[in-house]
């Protein structure tokens, strides 16, 4: 990689400010109207089942945006590209002019659903319309459109549709329903620089927005997904005027973003992954495999296949959806880093696709090796080990699993593989090597109902208690959450961008006492501030600039006394504002002399 990791860290930390939203990442108030209205459980069931199933969705930002592709006047516009109107207050008619570029001779939808269906997805959701206002489609209420305002002149959609239904790939439209910059009263939402965005919202949903949902509904086939965008100011009174319309796709799945106290199917965390699945509430985490969803010729930081992967079986540990984006270019062509990466993880798909489709949510708590995905059969459970840390005695612990198991088994070639019940729970002999050192597979049979203990991790035989980066759980009020990485072949926090996410550990103390709190930590930065919790004590402390961000040095941050024996938990939060990046390997707490 040409950038350094601090660079694509930092860059990393702006995004994490975009996504700092109007209340997207918000949980669904109890007040909320969830599904649809007058449906059974039964009926909701069915509906959503393919989406539960599916796991993995291609998201495609595509429009004029990808024209200026992140410059204008000469300027790098910094934030994601599809908002380079916004950022750059471009006028509306010096946008406009950009149409005229817009000119896709590349376009190969078919090759974009089969690139898809290769790398796994089941499903593909495209912006028929962003915050921009520019329709992919003949929209008969506004000439702002791919067939009236571009030498192009044919609608993308109808060709990407025929796609997906000849490889049997579903189907769903992104609308950004409130916000318009290039119609009038599309712009109260958003930001407003231009005179001509003047207007009546209320006027503009009734003159584009209902329009043309209608028109996404009815003139593309059977449609499995519409995907709201931005509830700002969308009153009860506003969503009503668009909610009717679902009507025309009886089937089809919603999310949270409609607004007016509708929270759709699904929850959508935006480049983040939840700390912890949400039992009862479908979610998918939407997110970018560089730093913007709409082109930017200039973005080079494409997360590794592995935290891709990783991601994915992340997510699907906790029982969600991974929506990930790709942002063509106004030839039509996907850049061709997104495409190595989708090609890299179709490959592990191929060979891994079982444990992630059609599974559930993982039945551990933390796991220190990896992740867990299960699919629950009515005489036994299917575990699927993901294994991230490769154990180096060649024995893997599945903390606190009391069934009875004999043997388990590779995923990627069937090899047989003898597992022991222990009082710790049941040990598997490994080979030395994994088979794929970003995530090997082991399948464990369960006859009968999981019985698991729940194990914290507990002290060393000095008393030591250590808290390693994958033991974390990673939350995030609102931006980016952290992530578990290999940083100088260990797992380590990185990506921690955002001054609203923190980390926590569980644990089990059965030795109170006092202890020095140690931290493996690696950072550029020289006055990062954060503080640390636990027991009722709070430390505050500030990272060393250690000179890079893949060298660690393990720092003392100072004392915590813990009186008393039991389960405990230790949290480490950024002090907002005066917080910058930190890479972190781990926490130590070390009995105090
Ligand atoms: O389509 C992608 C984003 O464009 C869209 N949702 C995903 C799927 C999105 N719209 N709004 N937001 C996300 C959140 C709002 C971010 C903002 Fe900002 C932060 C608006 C104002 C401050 C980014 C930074 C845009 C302007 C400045």
């Amino acid at each position: 990689m040409s950038f350094s990791p601090c660079l694509r860290r930092m860059s990393l930390g702006l995004l994490g400010a975009i996504a700092l939203s109007l209340g997207l990442a918000a949980p669904a108030a109890s007040a909320e109207v969830v599904g649809r209205p007058n449906e059974t459980p039964e009926q909701r069931d069915a509906r959503m089942k393919w989406w539960r199933e599916a796991r993995f969705g291609l998201f495609i930002h595509w429009g004029v945006y990808a024209v200026p592709a992140g410059t204008y006047n000469g300027q790098q516009i910094g934030g994601i590209g599809e908002w380079i109107m916004n950022r750059g207050k471009i006028p509306v008619a010096e946008y406009k002019a950009f149409a005229r570029q817009f000119n896709p001779v590349r376009y190969d939808p078919d090759a974009w659903v089969r690139l898809a269906k290769e790398a796994g997805m089941k499903y593909i959701v495209i912006t028929s319309k962003h915050h921009d206002g520019f329709a992919l489609f003949d929209s008969k209420a506004t000439d702002w459109d791919v067939v009236d305002a571009t030498p192009y002149g044919k609608d993308v959609l109808a060709p990407l549709a025929e796609a997906c239904r000849k490889h049997g790939l579903r189907l769903g439209f992104y609308y950004s329903q409130a916000q318009d910059w290039n119609h009038p009263g599309g712009a109260a939402a958003g930001g407003h620089w231009d005179p001509a965005q003047d207007g009546d919202m209320d006027a503009y949903l009734r003159n584009i927005a209902v329009p043309q949902v209608r028109e996404i509904l009815s003139n593309y086939g059977k449609l499995s997904v519409l995907w709201w965008d931005t509830p700002t100011d969308m009153t009860k009174e506003r969503a009503e005027m668009l909610l009717p319309l679902l009507d025309l796709q009886p089937g089809i799945i919603t999310n949270n973003r409609l607004g007016g106290g509708y929270a759709g199917d699904l929850s959508t965390p935006e480049q983040r992954i939840p700390a912890t699945g949400t039992p009862g509430r479908d979610w998918e985490t939407c997110m970018t495999m560089n730093g913007t969803w709409g082109y930017k010729s200039y973005d080079h930081n494409w997360k590794p296949t592995e935290t891709l992967i990783r991601n994915l079986v992340d997510i699907a540990s906790k029982g969600g959806n991974y929506l990930l984006n790709v942002g063509p270019t106004a030839l039509g062509e996907i850049p061709p880093p997104s495409v190595e990466r989708l090609q890299e993880i179709g490959k592990w798909m191929k060979v891994n696709g079982d444990s992630i489709y059609a599974t559930t949510a993982s039945p551990f708590s933390r796991l220190a090796w990896g992740r867990c995905t299960k699919k629950v059969g009515d005489e036994r459970t299917t575990l699927y080990l993901h294994v991230f840390e490769w154990p180096a005695d060649g024995k893997l612990l599945v903390p606190g699993l009391r069934n009875n198991v004999r043997r388990a088994r590779l995923l990627a070639n069937d090899e047989r593989l003898d597992a022991t019940n222990t009082p710790e729970g049941v040990v598997i002999d490994v080979p030395a090597k994994p088979l794929d050192p970003i995530d090997t597979v082991i399948v464990l049979r369960v006859r009968g109902e999981l019985d698991i203990e729940k194990v914290l991790p507990t002290q060393a035989d000095d008393g030591t208690m250590a808290l390693p980066a994958p033991l974390a759980e990673t939350h995030s009020e609102g931006g980016s959450s952290p992530q578990v990485e290999d940083i100088g072949g260990k797992a380590s926090i990185g990506y921690w961008t955002n001054d609203r996410a923190w980390l926590s550990w569980q644990f089990k103390i059965a030795r109170p006492g006092t202890f020095d709190v140690l931290a493996e930590i690696a950072t550029t930065a020289s006055a990062s501030k954060f503080e640390i919790a636990v027991a009722g004590e709070k430390l505050a402390a500030q990272a060393p600039n250690t000179g890079d961000y893949r060298k660690f040095e393990t720092v003392m941050l100072g004392r915590v006394r813990i009186a008393n024996a039991g389960d405990c938990e230790l949290t480490i939060k950024p002090v907002r504002g005066q917080w910058s990046p930190i890479n972190l390997r781990s926490i130590v707490l070390k009995p105090a002399q």
